[in-house]
């Protein structure tokens, strides 16, 4: 007999039809009254599949009572109730490490290009404006000091990248880590000393508005900030007027507050990369981040052991 498992959020095509032919998987997206159907057929899912973006809610959780496995496409964990997968006894499964790579290559391409401005040159030549006129100089990025926030898996990736730049490194983390970069115990301080501050840190409760209006000020009108972590880590309202205001460089942004949602000023602004959300998203990062979801439902089921266990 198959194992049942809720699909909460559409997943990669691939993904779904790899998990379609090993698991009896039905698609919460697809009910038009998701209440509804939970309260009438929520006793049949034993597992539960989800992407970092969607999660698994306290509510949803309860909606399942005989889950024993939530299987999720990505790193962060904000949108996963922990809490309440511990209360329930409900072990959980992530992504990590498979994307630390793109991530860091992608924090890399948002650096080099708000500070050598490469999209707003293309649009540049794009307009025809290149027969009219030299585009500015722009600010060189080898040799300059990169601060890290959060020298996790990614952010080391980030830094080992920065080596190929000649760039000095100092990170802020919740301790001091065994590595050869400086740790800073004061983001302020990072901030201030950084030419660029990039944002790597984990989302959630405890690092909300962590990049605030005074760390936005401390890294000053030469400073450029990247953040590939989550919107939520960045005061947006802040970023939006030092950005408009030119109180920060500078910024490469490829997650929101409220995604979809890229705030309007941000649109008109040179001094802004927006990406969305796209930096795990190669076929070859992606394919991995799948065939981790799909192997931690199978090692479950299997063993009760998980390969990737967040808890
Ligand atoms: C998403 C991410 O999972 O891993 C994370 O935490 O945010 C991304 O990799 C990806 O966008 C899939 O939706």
């Amino acid at each position: 007999m198959k194992k049942t498992i809720l699909q909460n959020g559409r997943l990669l095509p691939a993904l779904e039809s790899m998990l379609a032919e090993e698991f009896d998987v039905h698609g919460l997206w697809a009910e038009p009254e998701p209440q509804a159907f939970l309260a009438r057929h929520g006793a049949r899912f034993s597992g539960l599949v989800t992407s970092a973006p969607v999660g698994a809610s306290a509510e949803l959780m309860a909606a399942l009572p005989n889950l024993e496995v939530i299987s999720s496409f990505g790193v962060g964990f904000d949108k996963l109730d922990l809490e309440a997968a511990k209360e329930r006894g409900v072990r959980v499964a992530y992504t990590p490490d498979v994307l630390n790579d793109c991530v860091a290559d992608l924090a890399f391409g948002l650096l080099i290009d708000v500070a050598r401005g490469i999209s707003a040159a293309d649009r540049f030549v794009r307009r025809g404006e290149w027969a009219k006129g030299r585009y500015p100089v722009t600010s060189r990025v080898s040799g300059k000091r990169l601060g890290i926030v959060g020298l996790g898996r990614i952010g080391q990736t980030i830094a080992k990248r920065a080596a190929g730049f000649d760039m000095e490194v100092a990170y802020t983390n919740r301790g001091p880590a065994q590595v050869p970069y400086r740790y800073e115990p004061s983001l302020a301080a990072l901030a201030e000393w950084a030419d660029f501050l990039v944002v790597a840190v984990a989302g959630g409760n405890g690092t909300k508005g962590l990049i605030s209006r005074d760390i936005l000020q401390a890294l000053g009108p030469k400073g450029f900030l990247v953040n590939v972590s989550r919107g939520t880590v960045v005061d947006e309202r802040a970023l939006v007027e030092a950005l408009v205001a030119g109180s920060i460089a500078g910024a490469g942004v490829d997650v929101f507050e409220n995604e979809p949602h890229v705030p309007a000023e941000l649109l008109g602004l040179d001094n802004v990369v927006v990406l969305p959300h796209v930096a795990s998203g190669t076929e070859e990062t992606r394919r991995a981040m799948g065939d981790l979801v799909l192997a931690n439902l199978r090692a479950y089921f299997a063993t009760r052991e998980l390969v990737t266990p967040l808890i």
